[in-house]
């Protein structure tokens, strides 16, 4: 039986079928495809890179030639030049990570962070990633909308060999772009993605001024650690229950901090395993400036106040601080904001648990019934809990409780900073904060709080009534 027979492609079908595919795509160029023979192929280490690679740019560093990115709860991978190549280390292997104050987790990840350092490049930079691997298993590292030469996009079995337990691979490649792009496993995904092999690399254009003040970086990313379990659990498919920014829940996420009147960036990326996240800022709008995919024209640019990045997607965005203050910046899926929260509960809203409570306690002294005026108060009741976990468990702000956790944080503006370190609370101005209204206040505007809520004449009843 031949190749062809068997439903594999001969060397002859190969040859004839790729001299069409020139042919074509040369005449959807508008040349011939004499001319387009006489051009470098778009294989050729010529071409990779672009103009950068034909430049033979030199390595840039970093106080010359770009404002470096911040990283909150995260680092950068160090690097160093070697003959005009920017060289980064990778080492992945397995390590205790804390998401927050509370709960560990053994994950799997690079140089020892979840997520991994960012790898922070110029356009036009020669980079060689060394990546070694100290895992169980085989693994590689793919390159996330980088546009490098097939053999170094890191998909195992597709385009390369997987990285063995105890070999060391070398990445190279000329960034020929610049933007928010990302690094991640391409082997055993689903287990290694969700054990943590993920990062970001901030690509900063080559020859060009800061545009922003401040430029954070932030991967979300999602996990299922039961309470009490070591390890998240790379099977989970619906259910997470960890949400992370930069590999930290709240109240472990460090605040974003900016002055006044400051131009901020915010690389957002996603490399969970199922869900999107809106990601929202409070007392602010934001335009989307760039995807993975390279900037958007400011003619395609529309003020929002919620971004949706896609698992696999970046989304860059940039606002203006407005006003000084401690604003919420957070996933908008209000699952999202939570710290292992189980979700099998039954519905206890509006439940008069009295007689239940009364019944029971003689059985289980101290026993309470629990969620059903809402969840809030869980989160400011010592409760026990399962060691190495942390559901409903909130934390103190400066006026009460805050009863969420997850996927997020917070952004910190002020009039005066002296740093950009943790500046602690908001002090609110006086007449700028909401609080019990006065008798003087109710009497003022004529409103009795015993009355029936108003509804004003028109805006009741449906079709038919
Ligand atoms: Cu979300």
């Amino acid at each position: 039986m031949t190749v062809e027979e068997k439903g594999g492609v001969s060397r002859r079908a190969v040859l004839t079928r790729s001299g069409l595919a020139t042919g074509t795509a040369a005449l959807a160029l508008g040349l011939t495809p004499s001319a387009a023979a006489a051009s470098p192929p778009l294989t050729s280490p010529a071409f990779t890179g672009g103009r950068f690679a034909r430049e033979r740019c030199r390595p840039a560093c970093r106080t010359r030639d770009y404002q470096p990115v911040v990283v909150p709860n995260g680092t950068k991978c160090p690097w160093k030049i070697v003959g005009g190549a920017k060289v980064f280390h990778l080492v992945c292997e397995e390590f205790e990570h804390e998401f927050a104050p509370g709960l560990t987790a053994t994950c799997w990840g690079y140089n020892r962070q979840v997520n991994g350092p960012v790898l922070e490049m110029v356009e036009g930079d020669r980079v060689r990633v060394y990546v070694t691997n100290r895992l169980p298993e085989a693994t590689t590292v793919h390159w996330h909308g980088f546009l490098l030469p097939n053999g170094m996009d890191g998909v195992g079995g597709l385009t390369q060999k997987t990285i063995a337990p105890g070999e060391t691979y070398l990445y190279e490649f000329v960034v020929a772009q610049s933007g928010t792009l990302l690094y991640h496993s391409h082997h055993d995904e689903m287990t290694q993605m969700a054990l943590g092999l993920t990062g970001m690399v901030v690509v900063h254009p080559r020859g060009k001024k800061a545009t922003v003040d401040r430029d954070f970086a932030l991967l979300l990313h999602e996990w299922r650690i039961d309470p009490g379990a070591s390890r998240p659990d790379p099977n989970e498919m619906t259910e997470f229950n960890v949400l992370t920014i930069n590999g930290r829940c709240f109240p472990g996420t460090a605040p974003l901090v900016a002055k006044t009147g400051q131009r901020v960036r915010l690389r957002l990326g996603n490399l969970g395993a199922m869900d999107h996240h809106p990601f929202h800022v409070h007392g602010h709008f934001f335009t989307v400036t760039e995807t993975d995919g390279g900037a958007i024209p400011a003619s395609a640019q529309a003020p929002e106040t919620t971004v949706l990045v896609g698992v696999g997607q970046t989304r860059t965005v940039e606002l203006v601080t407005q006003l000084p203050g401690d604003w919420a910046m957070h996933c908008h899926m209000t699952h999202h904001v939570m710290n292992q929260m189980g979700h099998g509960l039954p519905n206890m809203i509006g439940v008069d648990a009295a007689k239940l409570d009364a019944r029971l306690q003689p059985l289980l002294p101290g026993y309470m019934t629990m969620g059903h005026n809402g969840m809030g108060d869980m989160a400011s009741m010592p409760m026990g809990v399962p060691a190495n976990s942390i559901p409903m468990v909130g934390t103190r702000g400066k006026h009460d409780v805050i009863t969420m956790g997850g996927m997020f944080t917070v952004l910190k503006v002020r009039d005066r900073l002296e740093s950009y370190q943790d500046p602690g609370w908001y002090e609110n101005p006086p007449g700028t904060l909401a609080s019990v209204a006065s008798g003087a206040d109710l009497q003022r505007d004529g409103i009795d709080p015993a009355a029936p809520a108003q509804v004003a004449p028109g805006e009741v009843g449906g079709l038919g009534v």
